[in-house]
């Protein structure tokens, strides 16, 4: 059983801003940095439910610039994606990519207990530029309630001073 405890301890952890902490709980990414150009899967990394709450469903806004989104299905989720216009065209080396996936949705049943991970695969645009920070809102609904992890850090400020903070990507320039 998750006890009021467990509860307070995450609730303590973020008032601590441990940068170790946040990697253990709310919505975060696992590879948090990349280089422009390259092909990228996001691990999104999902810790607890929403108090003790279920999820029902984790929903991914995709950034600008990442491209070519393809979602991995899950055993026991349903998956489903919202496809739209990208802001401009990209060029690859077979396409032209003008419109792609801009979120997925994933529906099933996560413990609060229980840690799962929603992957998928893409392309970063080689003209993001490095030191930018790519943003993928994630929203948490639950049997009751939700987790909103969609605030953007201004800039300078770390992830950790907000309670429901966006997972990032930070793009670095690729190694020569
Ligand atoms: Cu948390």
């Amino acid at each position: 059983m998750t006890s009021p405890f467990i509860r307070r301890a995450c609730a303590i952890v973020t008032l601590l801003t441990l940068t170790t902490s946040s990697a253990l709980a709310h919505a975060t990414l696992e590879v948090k940095q990349a280089s422009p150009n390259s092909s990228y899967k996001a691990i999104m990394r999902i810790g607890h439910g929403c108090g003790e709450s279920p999820t029902l469903k984790v929903r991914i806004r995709i950034p600008e610039g990442y491209i070519n989104v393809k979602p991995m299905p899950k055993a026991g989720w349903t998956l489903e994606t919202v496809r739209g216009p990208y802001a401009k065209t990209f060029g690859t080396e077979h396409a032209k990519l003008s419109e792609g996936v801009r979120e997925v949705i994933w529906t099933g049943r996560l413990l609060d207990a229980h840690y799962d991970e929603f992957i998928m695969t893409g392309t970063l645009a080689g003209d993001l530029e490095a030191g930018s920070t790519l943003y993928f809102p994630t929203v948490q609904e639950c049997e009751t309630g939700f987790n909103r992890w969609i605030e953007i850090p201004a800039a300078g400020k770390p992830a950790d001073d907000y309670k429901s903070p966006a997972p990032g990507l930070k793009i670095i320039a690729p190694n020569r």
